[in-house]
């Protein structure tokens, strides 16, 4: 029997792979952003610390991303949001592509539900995220398919970390992530830590 996501296995990593995946190009002087729900979960449990975990606020990743890629330009950002969150800021999508901060890198875990609160579909199932994305006025995208084996989940996510410009990659995952328990920091926390972490 294959196993899951090796070789030409056919089936789509879950989202969680995808982040703890991220966590093996890190360099460790990137800024990540979590967008609100099971991602942050995920983005605290699976990646180094501290990190921004939203929590709450709903649709706003890229805008705190952008924020933060403009505020420290010498490091890269990197906004992990769920299809929810992307779906619901879009808004700031269009800011994000006048201002085209380089160092700004956005990876979409798609799984076309809001998993977090019971599973909810969202409409991610009908949209062309490059035409979209494109149409925004954002060149550098790149959509992995369910087709697409771990190893060219690994290029792309290579890719992202590496190249030079705002890009975005959206990946389809799988449904069914493992519950990750909840972030035991209260928001200061949240916030102090990586303040403390950004002014040195
Ligand atoms: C404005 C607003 N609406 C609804 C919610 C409730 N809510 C929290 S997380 C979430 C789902 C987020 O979906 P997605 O970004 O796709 O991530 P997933 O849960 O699938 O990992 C929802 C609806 C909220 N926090 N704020």
């Amino acid at each position: 029997m294959p196993t899951r996501n090796e070789g030409g296995a056919k089936q789509k990593m879950k989202g969680h792979e995808i982040i703890e995946l991220l966590g093996t190009f890190l360099q460790g002087n990137e800024l990540i952003v979590g967008s609100n729900g099971n991602i942050s979960r995920q983005v605290f449990h699976c990646l180094p610390r501290p990190q921004v975990y939203l929590r709450g606020s709903m649709g706003l990743p890229m805008a705190v991303g952008l924020g933060l890629a403009i505020s420290q330009p010498d490091r890269k950002v990197i906004v992990i949001t769920g299809d929810g969150n992307f779906l619901m800021g879009l808004g700031s999508m269009s800011t994000v592509s006048s201002l085209k901060p380089s160092n700004l890198k956005i990876l979409i875990i798609d799984n076309e539900l809001y998993a977090t609160t019971g599973g909810q579909p969202t409409v991610s199932s009908v949209i062309n995220y490059e035409t979209m994305i494109r149409g925004i006025g954002v060149e550098t995208t790149v959509s992995i398919q369910s087709n697409d084996n771990k190893t060219v989940i690994q290029e792309k996510l290579n890719w992202l970390l590496k190249g030079n410009g705002l890009q975005i990659l959206h990946v389809k995952v799988q449904p069914g992530d493992p519950p990750f328990e909840n972030i035991p920091w209260h928001p200061k926390k949240i916030k102090n830590e990586f303040m403390s972490r950004i002014s040195t």
